[in-house]
């Protein structure tokens, strides 16, 4: 017996085809089928002959062929043209014999005819484009040319999207990738083999869209970041490639629901907060608007804690979301590249010229792994490559040589440990050398990356600036800028005043922090230590910098101290990050109104008068499809129905629309049914991660973000434990006239932030006086969710009927959870800070509830402070806490000492009185349930210009100046 041949092994030669054979034409199809049984001694010939060239064919005669019991052991594809196709195929019956018998002959020509006829009646299957790459690159040698057509043929159509097919790909993957028995995977295992066969249309839809931007080599943008926070995939790409249906239908025929799946899936929580998150949504939707652009990153180990809450005490628990594989990930082993650390520089001679060589030091990885990016209803799919560290083979090699095993092994460790944690601490930064040496192995990876791809079709970096667009996503990858200096003169010959010329053309720079001290700042001795290469350049870009100034404006040396890179200070020298950014960029840009003015002003105005062009605005957005469309499908469905389909998901300005059904009873009624069922859902999820049972009768408001003293979660429960007292205070009749409330608040504090654990601690100790109170009932709870992240957000924001944004102005930046739960009909509470002040342009302040000081008075009230006198009651708040109202005085003495006796830095007290009375307005509006919904509505009708499509629109037209490129949909001509 033969051994069965798979056609990927198949040779490729061509053979004689025998003139004895009898040909069958199918008249419709101009199939010719001969099958010829003498020319060859061990084969039966078949050869079908101008078959048109419709994706598919090959699969459907092999699987005939293979259900004929047939072994093929040889095929030969000829796509004689585009149209018609020419296939070969040498085959045995099941004992490896050749097939003579006239009968069997027969048999196998009428079967084959049968299905051909079918296949090519059918209009099922959808065409891959081959695109200029097959006709370019087809070999001119007959046998690799038929090699070539072999592989197009085999690759030339999408996997299907039936019911059927979906569940044989589900099943293969129980089977053949995860090594399960066909008959018994739990729900976790059948998660995962959903999963890959998603992954596997993504793949499909990736390859072509990557090919696609070959072809066409248009600009790309490169959005480096050091943090990503994916959340989930399984929906959203189900979504996103509009295939939910069917597999929710076949995994409900398979005995699953795909709901349940869903929640076996892990986050992909490789970011703090909204900087992470921000990153993810400009990735929907640069894919979404078929821009050519890359997200790259690193691929953390551990991605951000998971959080628990015992008592009120928060614990940190690492996040091994990759201990049981990532089916949305694709390895690339072979695509890696070497980085450097530490070593010292040389100068070398090199064809006369003197070239700075980096030498010695450490050598390591880094390795890419790539996450497909599916756009929503498009057929593109971008790419977000992160970067794993591992040893370099070099290194080993070494320490074989000299015998050292044991060596190798450690250092393969220290290697690894770069890409192993994410930092949990979103606006400190601590200098530590793991952290810039993280820093430093995403850029140079990347840069090394962009190169290798703009090298494939170019010999000069004459067009580099025309390709490339890189976007710094804050100070964090800054390093890349010196990076690039580094290649380009040090590996590629390249002159100084060219290289700059180039680099600094490509970068350009987002802020995402209001507070100076805040930006990011490493000590020159360690840079000097990690890269002594880089030190060298920063302080050359430097020196032309303050050069150039001396210029233009004289010896003004303060005006030097204070822009210079470099800062002195009594500890020693620091390089600040964000002056590289801001001389090394052409432009920087903040993310809402008023934070960009207040980079202008505040943060940096000599940068600003020095070269006001650079400065731009691009408020924040997010991901109308996650955040509305997929999250909360009920909303999507009764919004759909109203504006005449789904384009808005796509155009999320249309929802202006709504404003028309604010006041109109029927449609208000079904919208607050909508809101009912989230939160009954909401309701379920906080008894099971809480144990308290919540009314959704109740309204419910939220405040769910990192723990910060700027965001003032205090205030909220100061004005939780005013509620509380006043239900204390209340008759038994005025209890029926009030307002029940659930105020849920959540979030992660940095491990070593002491006072956002304390007021962690706060929240729980209230929570637990008031949720026992028998006196107060469903009038009043107070919860804390445990381990927020993107998908306990995704339940969390359909269900909000009040959130809170309460920053003290001037100091959040943006903000971008009040943009989702705007779009979800959730009134916002908040301060005229950050991008609340453009979502009242948008909604009106009318629909609002606005309180608080603002950011021009800020700064005077905080430096009267020492003599502000609070209020009685938040005086008296003050003492029920230190008194012991709610036990833990003296771990919650300390919080109060921050906002009492002169501290109070966030200003609470200053707001506090402004805040009741909003809080106030807030009952007395939701007594009003018309009232209140039309508010509701019109948030959603006003939430159109928060949708990160327009952010990435003006990003790309106004800063990486790069165009949409659509690859044609498949099935359609060009
Ligand atoms: C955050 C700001 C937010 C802003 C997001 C996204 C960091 C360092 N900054 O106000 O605090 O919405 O960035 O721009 O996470």
């Amino acid at each position: 017996m033969k051994a069965r041949t798979t056609m990927k092994r198949a040779m490729v030669r061509r053979h004689a085809v025998s003139s004895t054979g009898n040909a069958e034409k199918d008249a419709r199809s101009a199939v010719s089928i001969e099958i010829d049984t003498t020319t060859e001694a061990d084969y039966t010939v078949i050869h079908i002959r101008d078959a048109p060239n419709k994706p598919g064919t090959l699969r459907v005669i092999t699987t005939a062929l293979a259900d004929l019991g047939l072994n093929i052991d040889r095929a030969i594809v000829d796509a004689a043209n585009d149209d018609r196709v020419s296939d070969c195929f040498h085959v045995t019956d099941t004992s490896g014999a050749k097939v003579t018998d006239a009968e069997d002959v027969e048999n196998i020509r009428t079967c084959l005819a049968m299905i051909l006829k079918t296949h090519f009646q059918s209009g099922s299957d959808v065409a891959r484009h081959d695109g200029d790459e097959r006709r370019s690159s087809a070999p001119q040698g007959t046998d690799e040319r038929r090699q070539h057509d072999l592989l197009y043929s085999l690759m030339d159509r999408y996997l299907r999207n039936d019911v059927m097919s979906v569940q044989e790909s589900i099943v293969n993957h129980v089977e053949y990738t995860m090594a399960r028995n066909r008959y018994q995977f739990d729900d976790f295992e059948a998660y995962n083999a959903a999963a890959f066969s998603v992954r596997d249309r993504l793949i499909e839809s990736w390859n072509d869209t990557q090919q696609y931007f070959r072809e066409k080599s248009p600009k790309r943008v490169y959005y480096m970041s050091m943090e990503f926070l994916m959340g989930r995939s399984l929906l959203n790409s189900l979504y996103n490639l509009d295939i939910k249906p069917q597999y929710t239908e076949a995994l409900r025929q398979l005995g699953y629901e795909l709901e349940t799946l869903v929640d076996k899936e892990r986050d992909a929580a490789l970011g703090n907060g909204g900087l992470g998150r921000l990153a993810s949504c400009f990735l929907d939707s640069m894919a979404t608007q078929d821009l050519p652009a890359w997200g790259y990153g690193i691929r953390y180990q551990y991605g951000m804690f998971r959080q628990t809450v015992n008592d009120g005490f928060q614990h940190e628990h690492p996040d091994y979301w990759l201990n049981f594989g990532n089916p949305w990930e694709i390895e690339r082993p072979y695509i890696s590249y070497p980085i450097k650390f530490y070593g010292g520089v040389e100068k070398q001679l090199i064809d006369g010229h003197e070239v700075s060589k980096w030498v010695g030091g450490e050598d390591i990885s880094a390795v890419a792994y790539d996450n497909p990016i599916p756009g929503w209803n498009t057929p593109t799919t971008i790419n977000l490559r992160l970067w794993s560290a591992k040893p370099s083979r070099e290194f080993d090699l070494e320490s074989f040589n000299t015998g050292d095993y044991v060596q190798a092994i450690l250092a393969k460790q220290r290697a690894e440990t770069i890409s192993s944690v994410l930092y949990p601490d979103d606006r400190t930064y601590q200098g530590k050398e793991l952290r810039l040496k993280q820093q430093y192995f995403m850029v140079s990876a990347t840069i090394q990356d962009i190169i290798r791809r703009y090298l494939v079709n170019h010999d000069s970096f004459d067009e580099f600036p025309n390709q490339v667009a890189v976007q710094l996503n804050d100070t964090h990858p800054s390093l890349a800028i010196p990076e690039l200096l580094r290649l380009l003169i040090d590996e590629h010959g390249l002159s100084d005043t060219k290289a700059w010329e180039i680099t600094s053309k490509v970068f350009s720079f987002t802020n995402h922090t209001v507070l100076v001290d805040a930006l990011e700042k490493w000590p020159v001795d360690l840079l000097e230590k990690v890269l002594p290469r880089h030190m060298q350049i920063i302080y050359e870009i430097n020196w032309k910098f303050i050069s150039d100034l001396s210029q233009k404006r004289g010896e003004d040396f303060a005006l030097f101290g204070r822009t210079s890179i470099i800062e002195e200070t009594t500890e020693g020298k620091l390089v600040r990050m964000a002056h590289l950014a801001m001389v090394g960029c052409h432009t920087v840009n903040g993310v809402a109104e008023v934070h960009s003015e207040l980079l202008k002003t505040r943060m940096f105005p000599d940068f600003y008068e020095l070269a006001p062009e650079k400065f731009q605005n691009k408020t924040n957005g997010v991901t109308q499809r996650r955040w509305l469309a997929f999250s909360n499908p009920a909303l999507r469905d009764l919004i759909s129905s109203k504006l005449g389909g789904d384009s808005w998901i796509r155009e999320l300005d249309m929802l202006h629309d709504l404003d028309k059904y604010a006041e109109d009873p029927e449609f208000q009624a079904q919208w607050r049914a909508i809101k009912l069922e989230n939160k009954k859902k909401l309701a379920k999820l906080i008894e099971e991660k809480t144990g308290t049972v919540v009314s959704p009768n109740a309204l419910f408001d939220i405040q769910v973000k990192r723990i910060h003293e700027y965001k003032r979660q205090l205030l909220n429960v100061f004005s939780v434990i005013h509620r509380y007292n006043k239900i204390k205070a209340a008759t038994p009749e005025e209890r029926k006239e009030m307002v029940p409330r659930v105020v849920v608040i959540g979030g992660k504090a940095a491990p070593g932030y002491d006072m956002a654990k304390r007021i962690i601690k706060l929240v729980c100790a209230v929570g637990e006086k008031v949720n026992n109170d028998p006196d107060v009932g469903d009038l009043l709870k107070l919860v804390f969710i445990p381990d927020y992240n993107v998908s306990s957000a995704e339940v969390i924001v359909p269900a909000a009927e009040l959130s809170q944004h309460i920053s003290t102005a001037g100091t959040e930046a943006s903000g971008t959870s009040n943009m989702k739960f705007a779009m979800n009909g959730c009134l916002i509470i908040g301060t005229m800070d950050g991008s609340n002040v453009e979502i009242a342009e948008e909604i009106g302040k009318r629909n609002m509830f606005i309180f608080g000081a603002n950011s021009a008075d800020v700064p005077i009230l905080r430096s009267e402070r020492a003599r502000f006198k609070p209020p009685p009651e938040f005086d008296g708040i003050v003492e029920q806490i230190r008194g012991g109202a709610f036990d833990w005085a003296d771990f919650l003495n300390p919080v109060c000492d921050a906002v009492h006796g002169g501290a109070d830095y966030y200003l609470l007290a200053n707001d506090f009185e402004d805040y009741i009375r909003a809080q106030d307005l807030v009952d007395e509006t939701y007594k009003d349930q018309a009232k209140w919904t039309t508010m509701s509505i019109k948030s959603t009708a006003g939430s159109g210009k928060f949708s990160s499509d327009r952010t990435i629109r003006e990003y790309a037209k106004d800063i990486w100046g790069i165009e949409p490129c659509r690859r044609p949909e498949p099935g359609n001509p060009r």
